[in-house]
């Protein structure tokens, strides 16, 4: 897919004042400090679209950005802020989930993962919830450039090791670094395949 245009659309703290859900839509998430606003610019190929900020956690809305006047890119608050008190963690845990079973044209949830890290409890509860939510998910493994390929591949493994004790079959997942552009031909081949599978109006 080539990105002609990539425009803001709307910030909200409630899914009410989200856009009609009339386009097929792609959320991010992941943990404060992930690469997540990093991510989205890469893709968008627009320095800035997203904020990349120095200071975790202060994304605390539904942001929505339109993509070639044809789908729309949602950046989701992120989780598991250590700094943000428990009633502020909990609020952004109470937005992402009325997002999430709240808009009808949600095709996947990218779930942003830091390959240098082991599984981390915010990452694990978020990954178990969204299981039984039933929404599909992908897992982008970020920051690959910070390690080798092979250290990049046994984390990988160790990652998947930890899934297995829950998923029969893995989430798919793609490995990516905003730094050397890895992995964003693969995300944004897969939303172009999967926009073909929206039907307006269910
Ligand atoms: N080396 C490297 N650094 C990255 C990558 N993605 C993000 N970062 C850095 O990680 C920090 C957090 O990135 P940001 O996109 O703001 O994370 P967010 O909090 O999840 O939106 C920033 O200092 C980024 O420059 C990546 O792919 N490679
Ligand atoms: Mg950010």
């Amino acid at each position: 897919m080539i990105i002609k245009s990539a425009e803001f659309v709307i910030s909200n703290t409630k899914v009410e004042g989200c856009p009609a859900p009339v386009l097929p839509e792609y959320a991010f998430i992941g943990r404060s400090n992930v690469g997540k606003s990093s991510l989205i610019n890469m893709l968008a190929s627009r320095n800035g679209l997203a904020k990349t900020s120095s200071t975790p956690g202060k994304t605390r809305l539904i942001n929505h950005f339109i993509i070639n006047q044809e789908w729309y890119l949602v950046d989701l608050p992120g989780y598991g802020y250590a700094r943000a008190g428990k009633d502020t963690r909990s609020g952004f845990m109470k937005i992402t989930g009325e997002y999430i079973s709240g808009r009808p044209n949600l095709m996947n949830l990218f779930v942003l993962i830091d390959v240098r890290l082991e599984p981390q409890k915010a990452d694990q509860d978020f990954l178990f919830k969204l299981g039984e939510s039933g929404i599909p998910f992908v897992i982008v493994f970020t920051k690959s450039d910070k390690l080798s390929k092979n250290q990049v591949q046994s984390n990988v493994a160790v990652y998947n090791k930890f899934l297995r004790q829950y998923w029969e079959e893995p989430p798919p997942q793609i490995i990516s670094s905003s730094e050397t552009g890895q992995g964003k031909d693969e995300i944004l081949k897969f939303i172009e395949d999967t926009n073909r599978l929206f039907k307006p109006n269910r």
